[in-house]
């Protein structure tokens, strides 16, 4: 059995188009570059079954009940659990694209129930950390492709913007807030000076969940 530390759980939360991918790259090549061993993953995980049953609802060649759609990305985050829990404790920091507050966020944003929409999640992986990418949501819609997926319209944006500010209201201990319209620049470097504080800290904790 490994007896080292464990590795942190890094969450990063926001909008669409808030730049969740390019800071979580970014922060796994650092980190990577100071020799911590690092693992990438997002959610969707497009590449499972449900994962592509997702795919073709987010793409709009299907259409499920918002229930429906709301318990597969529940179900594709827990086809994941075993193994993320295998590499935090093997000493890997895990760096996670969108986690269980976007599902909370986008399903609650169309009117669902709140606490429906985080009791499939209960018993997951706790992060150790959020990143939260706010958004401008007018300087967002300039930003690349914006528009082609079923949730990219702005006031759609704006009820999950809300519905992401009351879980962060929540959880503001653990999430770090973050105004997504900074400079690349800026946000990478704001992110780094909280990062090493987090793994030292992920590293004398034992993992929890939600
Ligand atoms: N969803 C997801 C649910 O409804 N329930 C769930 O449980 C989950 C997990 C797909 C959809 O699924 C929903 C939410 C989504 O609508 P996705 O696959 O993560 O989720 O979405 P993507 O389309 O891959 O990613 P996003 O649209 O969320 O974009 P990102 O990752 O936030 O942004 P990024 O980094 O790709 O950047 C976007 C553009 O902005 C530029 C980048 O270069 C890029 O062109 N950019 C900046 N420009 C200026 N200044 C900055 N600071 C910039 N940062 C990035
Ligand atoms: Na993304």
């Amino acid at each position: 059995m490994h007896v080292g530390k464990r590795g942190a759980f890094i969450v990063f939360e926001g909008c669409d188009r808030s730049g969740k991918t390019t800071q979580s790259r970014h922060l796994s090549s650092v980190l990577t570059s100071k020799g911590v061993d690092i693992k990438q993953i997002n959610f969707p995980d497009r590449t499972t079954t449900i994962g592509g049953m997702i795919n073709a609802y987010l793409t709009n060649t299907q259409d499920l009940k918002d229930e429906v759609i709301h318990l597969l990305f529940s179900a594709n985050r827990w086809e994941c659990v075993d193994s993320i829990k295998k590499d935090l404790l093997a000493g890997t920091t895990v760096i996670c694209d969108r986690y269980s507050y976007s599902g909370a966020a986008y399903s609650a944003a169309k009117g669902v129930d709140f606490d429906w929409c985080c009791a499939p999640d209960r018993g997951l992986l706790e992060p150790d950390a959020v990143f939260y990418l706010k958004a401008n949501l007018d300087e967002l819609t300039s930003r690349g492709s914006y528009g082609e997926e079923r949730y990219e319209k702005l006031d759609f944006q704006r009820k999950v913007g809300e519905q992401f500010d009351r879980l962060y209201a929540q959880r503001s201990s653990y999430w770090h807030l973050l105004d997504a319209s900074k400079s690349l620049q800026e946000l990478q470097d704001q992110i780094a000076a909280v990062a090493d504080g987090v793994l030292q800290q992920a590293a004398e904790q034992p993992l929890s969940t939600i």
